[in-house]
Order: C-alpha cells, then structure tokens, then sequence
C-alpha cells in the first residue's frame, strides 16, 4: 500500500465488535430477505429461502460492507454484492452436504437442503441461487460506475469456477482417502475452496468505492492471510467442537481420513501458523490504513478465536 500511514501499536484496540456484527448481520439479513420475494414456483422459492435464511455469521457480506465503508463507498453501493455473496455461499453449501459430495445431514443446526426438499430440488435450488446472485449484482447495485460493477461481476465469476470453489472442490474430492497428500495440495484445495470467495468479499466492497490498484492489492493480500487461517481453524475446529457448537457434524475429516492441517502439523502448530497469518493480515492492513481498519483487523481477530 502507498499510503503508509500508522503502525499497528498506535491503533486504538477498543473496538466493539460483537456490537459491529450484530448491527450489520441485522441489515444482512433484512437485505437477504428483501432480495428472495418470489411466489412461484412455490417449491423452489422455499428451497431457496430454507438456505439463504438459515442464519451463518454473513462472514463474507459483512467483509465487504466494511471495505466498502473503508475505502469511503456506503452501504447501499455495497449490498446487492453483499447479498450476492451470500447466495453463492449458500448455493455452494447446499451442493457440497449433497450425498454425491460430502453426505451431511445438518448445516446451521437445521437439516440440509435435500434432506427437507429431495436432491433433485436442492440442485435446482443450489443452480437458481448460483444465477440470481449475479443477476442480483447487475441490476440492483446503484450509484457506483458500470466499469467497476462489471469488474465485480466478472471477479465474482472467477472466484466461483474452475480457477475458485469448483476448481478446489474437484481437488479436493479427488483427494479423500488419501491422508498423505501434500502441504501444496492442501494449500491449493483451501486457497480455491475457501479462500477465493473470501478474497472477492474483501476486494468487491473495495472496488465498488473506487479503491486504487495498490489498496485492492493490499486488501487481497489480507484476504488470503485471514482466507487461510480460516481454513486452519475450520479444520481444528472439526477435530477439538461438538456438532451442536458447529451446527454440523463433527469429526468428519477424521472419520473420512482426510488431510487437514492439524493432521499434517499437529493441532498446536496449526493453532500458531493460524494466530501467525493473522497477525500478519492485521500489521499490514493497520500500516496501510489505520485506525479505519478497525472492523476488518478485529474480524481478522473473531476468525482466528471463534469457536464455531
Ligand atoms: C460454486 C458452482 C459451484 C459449485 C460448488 C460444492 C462446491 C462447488 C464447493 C464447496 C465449497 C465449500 C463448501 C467450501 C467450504 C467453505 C466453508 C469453510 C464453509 C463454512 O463457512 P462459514 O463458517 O459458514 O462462514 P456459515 O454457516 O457461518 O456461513
């Protein structure tokens, strides 16, 4: 970033979190709601609306919200995107609990989508969420230049396929049974899996408020530290909760006899080169930015000790 302005030492740590969460997840969610008002095909409208409105932490609408607000853009420039967001992550959550891949019964303490509304539905469900998100962004995102809502568009798609979840997806599908696969595997299945909508929440909110190339590129560097760190979590957290802190089920790497990154450094070292990306993602956003990143270097914080 060009703009080196203050050390992290010099930032005021009082932020209040929980009270920043619950304020945006209460917009997320009203902006959710608002953007799934479909009657017919009655069927499909509720498959849809079980997912999207099954709570989850709005991680990544919440992400780019702030670097919107960061970066000096408001709200409503940001939340067509937010909501898109969401809708890919649900679509990619029901598709990943179908039997044809991961098998799960629960996601967000309440049954999967094809144990409710049959697989045949959930896929459909998964494929009008997928498409709505992108129609969602092109026709409601207000106040902000074409170029850089295309730029998010097209970003978007990129994050999504075979160069994003899908290509992380495939990898990692191919990889089960085989507990021996390498750091470089594990790296590319989570950087793809995970990390790639993360990296697009962050930089979207970003380029919708006219962020220059060196800030988009700072602000990705911090998704890809907290994208990782996430995972590293997200993989201790399958071995050390329970399934109703989860909302899933629990233990399932272990049982699938999955590489994970405690299973290839063992849960303290994972703990610490979890805390260590973290740390690193917060320095460099607080150099760049300042006391303004607050939000973003405390979620970098919440993603790091979250519990579920
Ligand atoms: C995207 C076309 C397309 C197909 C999907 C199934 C699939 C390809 C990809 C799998 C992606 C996947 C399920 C990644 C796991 C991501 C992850 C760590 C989910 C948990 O996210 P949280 O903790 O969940 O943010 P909540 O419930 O809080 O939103």
């Amino acid at each position: 970033c060009s703009l080196s302005r203050v050390m992290t030492s010099s930032i005021d740590t009082t932020f209040d979190l929980k009270a920043y969460l619950r304020d945006r997840q209460q917009r997320v969610e009203a902006a959710l709601d608002a953007s799934l008002q479909g009657q017919y095909p009655e069927t499909i409208y509720q498959a849809m609306r079980y997912s999207l409105l099954a709570g989850g932490k709005r991680l990544r609408p919440i992400l780019c919200l702030a670097t919107c607000d960061l970066i000096g853009g408001t709200a409503r420039m940001a939340m067509p995107t937010a909501c898109a967001l969401e809708m890919i992550h649900t679509m990619s959550l029901i598709h990943d609990d179908l039997p044809a891949m991961d098998n799960d019964d629960y996601r967000r303490g309440q049954l999967t989508n094809h144990k409710v509304y049959g697989e045949d539905v959930a896929i459909l469900a998964g494929d009008a969420l997928l498409t709505y998100a992108f129609e969602w962004v092109a026709t409601q995102t207000q106040n902000v230049p074409a170029d850089r809502i295309l730029q998010v568009i097209a970003d978007l798609g990129k994050a999504v396929g075979a160069e994003g979840l899908v290509g992380g997806q495939i990898v990692d599908l191919a990889s089960e049974g085989s507990p021996d696969v390498s750091l470089e595997t594990l790296n590319y299945i989570h950087t793809h899996k995970t990390g790639a909508l993360l990296r697009v929440s962050v930089t979207s909110g970003a380029i919708l408020a006219g962020a220059d190339d060196s800030q988009v590129e700072t602000l990705a560097q911090y998704a890809d530290r907290i994208g990782l760190a996430f995972q590293i979590v997200d993989d201790i957290l399958d071995i050390t909760a329970t399934s109703e802190a989860l909302g899933k089920s629990a233990g399932k790497d272990l049982a699938a006899q999955k590489a994970t990154y405690p299973s290839l450094w063992g849960l303290e070292e994972s703990q610490k080169q979890a805390q260590q990306l973290v740390e690193a993602a917060k320095t460099s956003l607080a150099d760049c930015f300042g006391t303004p990143a607050q939000p973003l270097i405390a979620l970098a914080d919440f993603i790091v000790n979250r519990t579920h």
